[in-house]
């Protein structure tokens, strides 16, 4: 079965999800959805992700959308190596990790909220200051957990599930002018799993939309 990811190489849903591909050692094609230019909201895209948000998964003719969704879908098809710890508590540990990347710090900072608080007259050093905040909100939250249950990695010694998320969200804080400098366990576990090559086949530099600088 072929698969074709739906992508942009900056964007960190899409980037959860290569990671979780390459750590499984699922192949995929590429294709890249341009954010920047509207892409996502066309009718061409809309056919295959009626949402129009980035990543979508097409899986010979089906096609999964939400980037957990996508990696759970992986985890349950493909359990080795493992993205969820053995232990009910401690997944749920993991799934809380994910949960406060994906639902309350990501929802805020998307492209399309930017887009609605320039709408409403909101700067760009507005919408830069809004975005770092929901970015130090949500570490504030992870750090402790990180340092408590992290082994090396976000939770444990090996990458799980909220690496896949975590090390897009720490690419992301950086690209907003983040200083990582509180949140030295969330620093560590990203760089950390940043070196592995799974990871750094998912960077976004190495993707074929990649752009040499920051549109
Ligand atoms: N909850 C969704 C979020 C998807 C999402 O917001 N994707 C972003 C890229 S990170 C996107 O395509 N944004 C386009 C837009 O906001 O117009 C998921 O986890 O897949």
């Amino acid at each position: 079965m072929s698969y074709t990811l739906y992508s942009a190489w900056r964007a960190t849903a899409p980037y959860r999800v290569r990671i979780g591909l390459a750590l499984k050692g699922v192949a995929f094609d590429y294709v890249p959805v341009d954010l920047l230019a509207g892409e996502q909201r066309g009718e061409a895209y809309r056919a295959v992700n009626p949402q129009g948000l980035t990543p979508a998964l097409d899986i010979g003719g089906r096609v999964l959308t939400q980037s957990l969704a996508i990696l759970e879908w992986l985890e349950e098809t493909r359990p080795e190596p493992p993205l969820l710890p053995r232990d009910p508590l401690d997944r749920a540990v993991v799934r809380s990790m994910a949960a406060i990347i994906a639902c309350d710090i990501h929802p805020l900072n998307n492209t399309r909220v930017g887009r609605a608080l320039h709408r409403m007259g909101i700067d760009q050093d507005g919408i830069l200051a809004w975005t770092q905040g929901w970015i130090r909100d949500g570490f504030d939250a992870l750090e402790p957990m990180v340092e408590r249950h992290g082994g090396g990695f976000a939770f444990g010694v090996a990458p799980s599930l909220a690496d896949c998320l975590l090390v897009p969200q720490v690419y992301s804080a950086r690209r907003y002018q983040v200083d990582l400098a509180p949140w030295p366990a969330i620093r560590a576990a990203a760089d950390r799993a940043a070196e592995l090559p799974a990871f750094q086949a998912a960077h976004p530099d190495r993707q074929p939309d990649a752009k040499p600088s920051p549109a």
